[in-house]
């Protein structure tokens, strides 16, 4: 499998040769990620065609599961009184926990920062009242275009449930996600709950395919995930999703790893990470070679091992700093290993944005921490005596962050 167009020697940039001197090489690498429209592989968003499952605002920010987590740590709020609480109670109580009586230090509070201080606004306030007033003074689609624009983004990837009680009648009574935004179609109530037979389940995903056009099918599984299984799981992969997809010409999302409600109380914040056992993917990329699969792992002692396995099966490319990896110091690690095990061959990030406002600070972090890795490998590959062309970097963060997801879901 060939990731993208293949390179030509000595890139030319309009006949003139674009050769940088190594203290040349980081002022290209910034201007080239910034100046590069992403395609985000996976989010959580959705266009306002779809109503309140748009998520954008003040209040949804502060109320992002990542931001409970940390309240319950300095609030002696119970869960079940947060619960009880509006949205703009539960975002008021959050701004003046993590944000006001406490340094918002973290990557998740620090972003609400970053967006904050992105539109002019300030993030300082002690009240939410003046963000509210600007949130909804917004023109949906205006600010939709700006959001995108401040984070460097052309297109984001939905997560669409055919099962999900209150988006499937959107779809159904003939919802459009238009401009920017891709559906893929997610199973995990299909592959992890149900009791589906082989055949209902390739029924309902040829339907809902037709449908929504995914450009893939996605599936979280547990840290506990094996293949092959004596279970439904295995019957439906092999009997219907794996089929499906190769007939589609669509690759299958596998996200791994994750161990859901540990703590059911604190609802979508009660979710944690374990490490899986990958031979899984040495099992399905080599008994389905027509398949192609995009594999995120959860787990951070998985990183090696996912790797190792993507340079013994093209046919496996890895994606994201998935959920609680999306730290810098830990997207650093797993980005300078994977490019000295990989070269370009993975697609670095994704933002698992549930906030629309979201991708101006998940993308500006990935940005600003991408950009001294790379502008390193390219340095120390100067070192070594190669001379580095700045279309070739161009090229190379276009393939991380466009051309590899589209050379393997053949469908941008
Ligand atoms: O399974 C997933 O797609 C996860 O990303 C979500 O379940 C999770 O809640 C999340 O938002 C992580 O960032
Ligand atoms: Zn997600």
């Amino acid at each position: 499998m060939y990731y993208g167009r293949r390179p030509q020697q000595g890139v030319y940039n309009g006949g003139v040769p674009t050769t940088l001197r190594a203290s040349d090489i980081p002022a290209a690498v910034d201007e080239i990620l910034t100046t590069t429209p992403f395609v985000d592989i996976h989010t959580h968003l959705f266009p306002p065609s779809f109503g309140r499952l748009a998520l954008s605002g003040i209040d949804e920010l502060l109320t992002y599961h990542y931001l409970e987590a940390e309240l319950f740590r300095f609030s002696d709020v119970r869960p079940d009184q947060y619960w009880a609480l509006t949205t703009p109670q539960r975002a008021d109580l959050v701004w003046k926990t993590l944000f006001v009586e406490n340094s918002p230090v973290s990557e998740a509070t620090r972003g609400v920062i970053a967006v904050l201080t992105a539109f002019g606004l300030d993030p300082a306030a002690r009240s939410l009242v003046g963000f509210r007033r600007f949130f909804v003074a917004q023109d949906s689609t205006a600010h939709i275009r700006r959001v995108f624009e401040l984070a460097g983004v052309s297109e984001v990837v939905m997560t669409n449930d055919p099962l999900d009680p209150e988006e499937a009648p959107l779809w159904e009574s003939g919802a459009i996600p238009g401009e920017g935004f891709r559906p893929s179609l997610r199973i995990d109530r299909l592959l992890n709950e149900g009791t589906w037979t082989a055949k209902d389940a390739r029924q309902l995903l040829e339907t809902w395919s037709r449908r929504i056009k995914p450009v893939y099918m996605a599936v979280s599984l547990p840290d506990s995930f094996a293949f092959p299984e004596t279970n439904a799981r295995t019957v439906l992969l092999r009997e219907a999703v794996l089929p499906l997809c190769r007939d589609l010409g669509i690759p299958l999302s596998l996200m791994i790893g994750v161990r859901r409600q540990v703590n059911p109380d604190l609802r979508s914040a009660g979710d944690a990470s374990g490490r899986a056992d990958l031979r899984a993917l040495e099992a399905l990329c080599g008994e389905f070679p027509a398949n192609r699969f995009l594999v995120s792992v959860l787990s951070r002692e998985n990183q090696h091992e996912l790797c190792v396995y993507a340079r013994k099966f093209s046919n496996l490319l890895p994606f994201g700093c998935w959920w609680f990896l999306n730290n810098p110091s830990i997207v650093e690690e797993i980005t300078r290993e994977r490019i000295e095990m990989l070269g370009t061959s993975f697609i670095p990030q994704h933002s698992d944005a549930r906030v629309l406002e979201q991708l101006i600070y998940k993308w500006r972090n990935t940005r600003r921490t991408l950009a001294p890795i790379l502008a390193n490998a390219y340095r120390t590959l100067a070192r070594d005596g190669r001379v580095v062309m700045r279309d070739e970097i161009r090229r190379d963060v276009e393939r991380l962050f466009r051309g590899n997801f589209a050379a393997f879901s053949s469908q941008l």
